[in-house]
């Protein structure tokens, strides 16, 4: 048998660890599996996760932040759409809640929390219109139609937070 042509999945480590080990090329390699921690949700590649307290959405940051994470960024109506089931499944109610959005630091210059570029939006109509021109933090799952708002950041609210893979 020729090692070097030899590419050995060990699928008998896959239900019991985060790796599979394998033999490529005359060597052992072992491949981290992608796993969110216990309590997160893997959606698009990220985990999420629900917080059902409210708080201000600076302070769902700090919480967010206080577990490795920032509060959520949201990229496509696919992501949006399990967020929203999660929402659900926690809350058992389509409530709303604080995404990573906010535009406190230019008016109508909309940032992600996390770092990312906002492409995606799924504004409500009319919004966001900066009502009494204080309005800077983004909720979701607003109004009838679910969809997004600009709100004043110190009302309390659910909030939602994403982080990376972790390897273990
Ligand atoms: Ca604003
Ligand atoms: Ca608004």
């Amino acid at each position: 048998m020729k090692l070097s042509a030899v590419f050995l999945l060990v699928f008998s480590m896959m239900a019991l660890t985060s790796g599979v080990r394998y033999f490529h090329r005359g060597r052992f390699y072992w491949r981290h599996f992608r796993i969110c921690p216990h309590g997160w949700t893997k959606i698009n590649g990220r985990c999420f996760r629900y917080v059902a307290t409210p708080m201000t959405w600076a302070n769902a940051e700090k919480n967010c932040l206080s577990m490795g994470a920032n509060l959520a960024s949201v990229h496509n109506a696919y992501e949006y759409r399990r967020i929203q089931a999660m929402i659900r499944a926690g809350s058992c109610s389509c409530r709303e809640a604080w995404l990573g959005g906010s535009d406190a630091q230019q008016e109508r210059t909309w940032l992600w929390s996390d770092g990312s570029p906002m492409r995606y939006t799924n504004w409500c109509r009319g919004e966001p219109n900066n009502a009494g021109g204080t309005q800077h933090c983004l909720q979701m799952n607003w109004s009838g139609d679910k969809c997004w708002d600009d709100l004043w950041c110190n009302h309390n609210l659910p909030s939602i937070c994403v982080k990376r893979f972790r390897r273990r």
